[in-house]
């Protein structure tokens, strides 16, 4: 798409809209095993699951921040997937796959908040990967940091 005076228009039009009229937008897609169809999750669906919050460092950020949201494990469990492995894709096209123990062994949660403010697609958001890296030895590893995807947007089960 050309950048013209119009386009440019209705980007800064759609981009002073309330963060709330894009809530009921899908931001992720969900696939399990044996799933006909994906689930399609807006930000008020995980929203309406339990959240978790925690405070952890990054290794993109400085210091330490308060990140809130859902839990892989309950959302998975809720949307009764099982598998062994996850797929987790970006808006950026990043791939990576996750075993799925690590939803099992440490609090991993998809992050739609940090600070209690809602994550910016151009700040890591809307989704993003986020391991309780500050409370595990084992989980301060390039291993583990690979997992932490910005931009979330797709999550395979097989
Ligand atoms: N969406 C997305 N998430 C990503 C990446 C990426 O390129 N895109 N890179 C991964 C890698 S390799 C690391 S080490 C951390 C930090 O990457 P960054 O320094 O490129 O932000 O995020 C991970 N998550
Ligand atoms: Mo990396």
């Amino acid at each position: 798409m050309r950048l013209t005076p119009l386009t440019a228009l209705v980007c800064l039009i759609l981009a002073a809209l309330p963060v709330a009229a894009q809530d009921d937008k899908p931001v992720l897609q969900v696939t399990g095993l044996n799933s006909d169809a994906p689930a399609r999750l807006t930000i008020a669906d995980l929203r309406a699951l339990p959240a978790t919050t925690f405070s952890t460092s990054t290794v993109v950020t400085d210091a330490t921040h308060r990140f809130t949201g859902v839990l892989l494990r309950d959302l998975l469990g809720h949307l009764n997937i099982k598998g062994k492995m996850v797929t987790a894709t970006a808006l950026n096209d990043y791939v990576i796959d996750i075993p799925m123990s690590d939803f099992e062994s440490f609090d991993v949660i998809i992050a739609y908040s940090m600070d209690g403010r809602a994550l910016e697609r151009a700040d890591k958001g809307p989704l993003w990967i986020v391991y309780p890296r500050d409370a595990h030895k084992k989980l301060q590893d390039i291993r583990y940091d690979y997992r932490w995807v910005w931009q979330l947007s797709e999550i395979k089960v097989r």
